[in-house]
């Protein structure tokens, strides 16, 4: 079976509520979505995504540039990542090129799996099963978030994460109070700081916060910041958490060796698709680290389901605006499709409605 075309397609996907981050707010989703037609009728689908709209046309482009490397060859999803590590080795596989080989490494995945008519989790010899799930919102205060946290509690999560960073501690404290006391003790509260502290500051609030109960804090310095990373987290109890931004598996062998934290959340596109998620989840077992997801809660549903420390699964649906099939959450889980592939197909109404 050979790769014949690869599509792609700019929206800004609708989502239920802003996600207001410490560094600005996504309205809609930017995404490219990417569908792989091959020789023998087969079809894959993905998306990859951008956090910025004025990005969006570049990263279409980028996709569209990797792709163009890959009419020909045959399905083997392996092989094709190795081709286009090392086509692009000069150049190096971060950033939008980064964004762009996971985003069509998943479509590739997706078409592979879809030709053996099973589910990518069940194709790669794992069974599909619940995985603990969490809501991922954006900025709230705490007058704002106890709604937000009685939506969690009805839509059934086991868990929230809201972000912080305010410009005080104080109002990073009271949200995060004013969620516990709405959530009560049986579902989880992690917050994100989204890399919005100085090495000193994300120190004191870490140590301010640590007792409080939290799940995980998330990314209080910048992401390649490992040392200041690892520091935090030797001097507090509190789990943290870092991965959306290990771009591919090395930089998260270099976090394991650098102790930078206490659990992986790797984003299943900048680590490189599903072959990269792949290489990570042993990284993470080797190390004996949970491991979560990032967004692309339809693959990382697909690929938590084998992975041997797999921790939570984020629901953050970026996509879910313009997917045909709804999430199923139940009972604190999110219950993986039993779909072939990672289970997206496209409400091509919708995508019309928001295509860019
Ligand atoms: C996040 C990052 C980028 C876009 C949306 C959300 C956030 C998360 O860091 O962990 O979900
Ligand atoms: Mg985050």
């Amino acid at each position: 079976m050979k790769i014949t075309s690869i599509r792609t397609t700019p929206v800004l996907a609708p989502l239920t509520r802003p996600v207001r981050t410490a560094s600005g707010t996504i309205d809609r989703f930017p995404l490219v979505l990417i569908d792989v037609d091959t020789d023998a009728g087969v079809q894959g689908h993905a998306y990859a995504q951008v956090y910025l709209p004025e990005l969006l046309a570049a990263l279409e482009q980028t996709v569209a540039s990797l792709a163009s490397m890959t009419i020909g060859l045959p399905l083997a999803p392996r092989d094709v990542h190795a081709h286009l590590l090392r086509r692009c080795r000069l150049f190096g596989m971060k950033g939008l090129l980064g964004a762009a080989l996971g985003g069509l490494d998943m479509a590739l995945w997706d078409a592979w799996a879809r030709a053996r008519g099973q589910p990518l989790a069940r194709a790669l010899g794992a069974e599909l099963r619940p995985l603990r799930a969490y809501y991922s919102v954006g900025l709230y205060s705490a007058a704002e978030v106890v709604a937000i946290a009685e939506e969690t509690l009805a839509a059934g999560f086991a868990g929230l994460k809201i972000k912080a960073g305010f410009a005080t501690f104080a109002e990073d404290l009271a949200a995060v109070r004013a969620a516990k006391r709405a959530l009560g003790n049986a579902t989880a509260l992690m917050i994100d700081y989204n890399q919005s502290q100085t090495l000193p500051e994300a120190m004191a609030r870490c140590k301010a916060l640590d007792g409080e109960g939290l799940e995980w804090i998330e990314e209080p310095v910048l992401a390649d910041d490992l040392a200041g990373c690892a520091r935090i987290a030797q001097a507090i109890a509190t789990p943290i958490q870092i991965g959306e931004n290990f771009h591919g598996p090395s930089e998260m062998r270099a976090a394991i060796e650098a102790c930078a934290s206490d659990l992986v959340m790797p984003d299943a596109q900048f680590i490189h698709g599903v072959t990269g998620w792949l290489e990570a989840s042993a990284l993470a077992q080797a190390a004996g680290l949970p491991m979560s997801s990032h967004t692309f809660v339809e693959a990382s549903a697909q690929l938590l389901c084998g992975a041997p420390t797999a921790h939570w699964i984020e629901v953050l649906d970026a996509a879910g605006g313009l997917r045909q099939a709804p999430l199923q959450i139940k009972g604190g889980m999110l219950l993986p499709w039993d779909s072939p592939g990672i289970g997206l197909a496209w409400r091509e109404d919708m995508v019309a409605r928001h295509r860019v």
